[in-house]
């Protein structure tokens, strides 16, 4: 088989380095000045979420150029074999089907025979018993006490999706059950949560696709302890206080889980794509099942989008471009999450992972090394808050750091002036970092402030900003479960665009193993000081040093 020429090898990739240098000293603001109708024909829409990128450092050729690029990159056809179930992730053998869990009921996938829609909607419905079960007190503790705290626990895919989405969603709670999350080995994080549950009235829910996850099995066996210490060492019946969510459904047994207490996934779902299954259990208990399937339809409504719109007025496509354009042509080696909206402040950390673990690759799916950069660095913080943090070094800094702005136009806590305020903010920062402020622009200002030449001089130049730094915002009717959903799907589908132009494998995560694998013979020696393995000198000194201190 001959391999496709590496993308930036191809006529696409050049037509669009030409067109960077041709367009380097354009600034926005002048784009702007020239076409009063910029805001009109670069921000599109799905339904009722709007992605205005007339604030991208691009314009109708750059466009054209992109979406040559895609199509040299076969994106369709990608996509196309993505929802079709393909094992499109080569280096496990697996499809990455994580848009089957949103099919509607009914919904047609059959994938190598198996009626993918039907398995869904069947661990769906188990899903809505075993929550309705938990939450009229028919499924109890062993002192027939109804659960009043559930402690969740997984890692990574299995805990940042639930963490953030019930985050989002804490105007759509139900009362009754705290929900808690403990992902950390580190024994801190159970140790406070235990603190704040009272055993007869906990349920442990073990969230691991494989269920061999060490920092998960190690928090799971620690809260197995600590229900036998507080229920009587021999309590037999511990088990009718956990529940586990798997892909690996033979092994929860093993630790003691009751196979109808164990909510299925497939292997077919990665980790960071996967709170649409059981792994989003935290969630529809949360919210409710009515709510949980709210969440569905909004993905799926991305997913008709994205599967259906021309690539033109394909937002997920679009937005994907827009970010290969900053980071591959531009140079912008960052995109800042900014969430206009406290719910969403895990939003940031769920799509550093969801984006830096499917595209922070160095070789392409055929393993050759890439020549180009992939994956941003993403970060963020909910505004305003990162205002009065990190925004100075987006807006004066000398590198090119990409925003995506997000703001409901609703509040779901509608508090006086509070929203508009809010709104104010979001619109004024990205057209401060559109517009900049000029030179003669800072020296008037500080002439009407009554400044003198010398002041003037002095802190003119402190106050220029180069402006022309491309943002991206995103405006939804408000944080409910639908256009949550929407939201994600929107993200998942432009990293899994941004993947299949820079040709990896967004769906594998190799690069997390090396660490893992060289933590379990360090782990020996710090557990046993007769176990000397070969290190370099600096493992050794730390170790030395660890072993050498009381640690408990
Ligand atoms: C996600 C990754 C990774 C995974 C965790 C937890 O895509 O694969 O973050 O979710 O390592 O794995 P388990 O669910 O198997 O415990």
């Amino acid at each position: 088989m001959s391999l496709p020429p590496p993308i930036d090898q191809t006529p696409a990739w050049r037509a669009l380095a030409a067109h960077a240098t041709a367009t380097r000293n354009r600034h926005m603001r002048e784009q702007f000045a020239k076409d009063p109708a910029r805001f009109d024909k670069l921000s599109f829409r799905c339904g009722n979420l709007l992605l205005d990128l007339s604030r991208q450092r691009i314009d109708d050729e750059t466009v054209e150029l992109l979406l040559d690029l895609a199509r040299a990159a076969d994106v369709e056809g990608w996509r196309d074999r993505m929802l079709r179930g393909e094992p499109i992730n080569t280096t496990e053998n697996r499809a990455a089907l994580h848009t089957a869990l949103r099919l509607p009921a009914g919904g047609n996938l059959t994938v190598d025979g198996t009626d993918i829609a039907a398995l869904v909607h069947g661990e769906l419905q188990r899903m809505g018993e075993i929550i309705a079960a938990v939450r009229e007190g028919t499924w109890r503790g062993i002192t027939e006490k109804p659960f009043k705290s559930v402690v969740a626990m997984g890692i990574g895919g299995s805990d940042l999706g639930p963490r953030m989405a019930l985050e989002a969603l804490t105007a759509d709670q139900l009362p009754g059950i705290d929900i808690h999350f403990v992902s950390n080995v580190d024994g801190t994080d159970i140790a406070r949560t235990l603190a704040k549950c009272e055993a007869e009235t906990t349920l442990f829910v073990i969230a691991s696709k494989t269920f061999t996850t060490q920092e998960t099995m190690t928090n799971a066996e620690t809260a197995r302890s600590w229900l036998q210490e507080k229920l009587g060492p021999g309590i037999i019946d511990w088990p009718r206080h956990f529940l586990g969510l798997s892909a690996n459904t033979g092994v929860p047994g093993k630790f003691g889980i009751r196979p109808e207490q164990v909510l299925q996934f497939w292997d077919w779902v990665g980790g960071r794509y996967s709170l649409w299954s059981a792994i989003g259990f935290p969630i529809a208990l949360g919210i409710g099942m009515d709510k949980f399937r709210e969440m569905l339809d909004g993905a799926h409504a991305m997913d008709r989008h994205f599967a259906t719109t021309p690539l033109n007025e394909n937002l997920p496509v679009l937005m994907a471009l827009a970010g290969v354009w900053n980071v591959n042509f531009l140079g912008s080696p960052a995109l800042a999450v900014l969430p206009y909206d406290q719910g969403l402040s895990k939003l940031a950390p769920y799509l550093q992972q969801a984006d830096m673990e499917s595209n922070g690759k160095g070789v392409d799916r055929w393993g050759r090394p890439l020549g180009y950069a992939t994956g941003p660095i993403v970060f963020g913080e909910p505004g305003t808050n990162g205002q009065h943090a990190f925004y100075q070094l987006l807006h004066q800094g000398p590198e090119v750091i990409a925003c995506d702005f997000i703001a409901p136009l609703k509040s779901r806590y509608p508090i006086g002036r509070h929203h508009d305020m809010l709104l104010a903010n979001v619109f004024a920062q990205a057209e401060a970092l559109m517009r900049g402020r000029t030179r003669a622009e800072a020296e008037a200002e500080l002439r009407a402030a009554g400044a003198d030449d010398a002041t003037v001089a002095q802190l003119a130049p402190h106050k220029v900003f180069p402006g022309n730094w491309p943002s991206t915002t995103i405006l939804l009717p408000q944080v409910d479960p639908y256009h949550l959903g929407m939201l994600i799907a929107l993200y998942e589908h432009k990293i899994f665009v941004q993947g299949a132009i820079w040709s990896v494998n967004s769906f594998d995560q190799w690069g997390v193993e090396l660490g893992k694998q060289l933590a379990k013979p360090i782990l020996e020696e710090l557990t046993d000081a007769s176990i000397q393995h070969p290190h370099d000198s600096a493992t050794s000194g730390l170790i030395a040093l660890a072993r050498s201190q009381p640690r408990s």
